[in-house]
């Protein structure tokens, strides 16, 4: 049972615009353009059979029959507002081919594709989730299929149901999988299209071919909907400092979209801390001097966002987190056995060198137990259970007091540490993130229809008005690099990471030290729905610029 509140019912009637060429999908029709050969041989090794795909685009046809599809699909990973207008898209186009058309969905994630288990998302089940937030509809999972026994389950799912297609709704570790699993099954003789959809919050998985992952739009202005309000707190009580964590996992793409959204007085951006080489005292030591400079002028508050990638930036740090993965992963067993804390803390510590010891002592015991808590499935550090903003609250008042007495620091310091994370991953889409995903469930739906595989699905030209927005299939192939995860040689989709040298990036420099001293905070206030364009339809920063 699913209870509405009067807003979600009123967005459940919400009929987001389609771009003009999949208006009609019985007219479209699909160019394959020129492929290009790349020169990777490890990769080429790894993808015999999908590497030299060319991408799709698509035309205005003549008007052609259709047979009807079967098609599974899949949410994988981290919530993103949007998800299930993705479902939606390919529900509606499916039964715009072919009213026989049917949408399967599996549930919690991949495991639902390991374990067969799946429902058939019928209209009123689709009707009951349109633009809403979540993943509840199906549920979402971090499992992957990449071992050999996996991909042989995944196979006997899609052979067992007869699917046409399966699409992939996950960031670049599930969309790696989507293509493993789309070599693997052209290489069995399984005709199953594995189509994947970009969708993190996080907005790392963007390249040539995906102006923006989804979810982005819709995270980015809750989290600057919640700074906002923070912002007007700070001024308005003028005795905390704030510190606050935002979700993003590597890239700071979150963090600077809110920064320029609303205009804190101290922002990090883990790119930048990793390029030049920061140390932990560095960002202490750049806090104190912002709070003393502004005790100076008798402001005795602030607001500071901290990536929650920040952790993994530091120098010192960011090279004990890999010593620390490698070691979770070639000593599980020892460290597994290992009960007590202790016993844990001492056997890593007489692995590291002294200097990764020294640097692991230094932090509090409970950043510690963070540090060693079970990676992901994909091996990496949960940064988004790393309290950096406590541990930076800590080293800060130390700091302060120190220079206290050296008669530095003239000035009170309350702090108060806050983490803006899940709350962005499952609000009400924004109509940027509803019309976006309604668009690629369209797309994914093309592309099954086409008979391809190992495809992302993609729009390009977002930054223009939908009737722009351009429809493509790109091989995701061509987004995969060699890179070396848990001791071993992988292929992963590229992440995208904030670009020092770029616009957006340039556009923080150029004001944070203003930002620093003067109170030029911004509350954009909460996603509009309805209502002059110029704030229902306002597109993402880091897309416009
Ligand atoms: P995806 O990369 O799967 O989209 O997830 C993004 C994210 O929200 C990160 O920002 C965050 O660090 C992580 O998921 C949290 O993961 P979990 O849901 O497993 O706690």
């Amino acid at each position: 049972m699913i209870s509405f509140s009067p807003l979600q019912i009123h967005r459940l009637k919400y009929q987001p615009q389609l771009p003009l060429l999949l208006q009609d999908l019985s007219v479209i029709a699909a160019n394959f353009e020129k492929s290009i050969c790349l020169s990777d041989s490890a990769l080429q090794e790894q993808f015999p059979q999908t590497f030299q795909q060319p991408i799709i685009t698509f035309r205005r046809g003549n008007k052609k029959e259709a047979t009807p599809l079967k098609v599974g699909v899949v949410l994988s990973g981290g919530q993103a507002p949007g998800g299930h207008n993705v479902i939606a898209g390919l529900f509606d186009a499916l039964k715009q081919i072919h009213p026989e058309s049917i949408l399967l969905g599996f549930l919690d994630g991949p495991l639902g594709i390991l374990k067969n288990t799946s429902i058939e998302l019928t209209k009123m089940v689709i009707d009951s989730y349109r633009n809403q937030g979540g993943f509840d509809m199906i549920g979402s999972g971090r499992t992957k299929i990449e071992t050999p026994a996996q991909l042989e389950a995944a196979m006997l799912t899609v052979q067992t149901l007869a699917l046409d297609g399966l699409v992939i709704i996950g960031g670049d570790d599930s969309n790696t999988n989507a293509a493993i699993l789309a070599e693997y099954f052209k290489q069995v003789g399984v005709k199953t299209s594995v189509i994947g959809v970009p969708k993190t919050i996080d907005g790392d998985l963007k390249n040539e071919f995906i102006d923006i992952s989804f979810g982005f739009d819709t995270a980015s202005k809750i989290y600057a909907e919640c700074i906002g309000n923070i912002l007007k707190d700070a001024l308005s009580a003028k005795k905390y400092y704030h510190f606050i964590k935002l979700m993003g996992r590597s890239a700071s793409h979150l963090a600077l979209e809110c920064a320029l959204l609303t205009h804190p007085n101290l922002v990090f951006i883990s790119e930048e801390v990793a390029e030049k080489k920061q140390t932990l005292q560095e960002i202490v030591g750049q806090i104190t001097t912002m709070i003393c400079k502004r005790a100076e002028k008798n402001l005795h508050y602030g607001v500071i966002l901290i990536p929650e990638g920040l952790i993994e930036s530091i120098s010192e740090i960011g090279a004990l987190i890999q010593k620390l993965n490698e070691l979770l992963f070639s000593h599980s067993e020892k460290i597994e056995g290992l009960l007590i804390t202790e016993e844990k803390d001492n056997y890593i510590i007489s692995q590291l060198t002294s200097n990764e010891a020294k640097t692991f002592l230094a932090l509090p015991k409970e950043v510690r137990d963070q540090l060693l808590l079970e990676r992901d499935s994909h091996g990496n550090v949960q940064v988004s259970k790393i309290e950096t903003e406590r541990l930076l609250i800590k080293l800060v008042e130390k700091e302060l007091k120190r220079l206290k007495q050296e008669g530095i620091y003239k000035g009170t310091f309350s702090p108060q540490p806050q983490f803006c994370g899940y709350e962005g991953r499952s609000g009400l889409p924004s109509n940027f993130d509803c019309q976006y995903c309604y668009a690629l469930g369209f797309v994914a739906t093309l592309l099954v229809q086409s008979g391809v595989t190992g495809y992302m699905s993609c729009l390009k030209k977002l930054s223009e008005p939908i009737e722009r927005w351009s429809p493509m299939g790109v091989p995701i192939y061509r987004m995969l690099q060699i890179e070396k995860r848990q001791g071993k040689q992988k292929s992963v989709i590229r992440k995208f990471l904030v670009d020092l040298q770029g616009p957006f990036f340039k556009q923080y420099a150029s004001v944070r030290d203003q930002w620093q001293i003067t109170d030029d905070y911004r509350s954009p206030g909460p996603i509009q729905f309805e209502g002059p364009k110029n704030l229902t339809e306002v597109k993402p920063l880091s897309l416009l610029l």
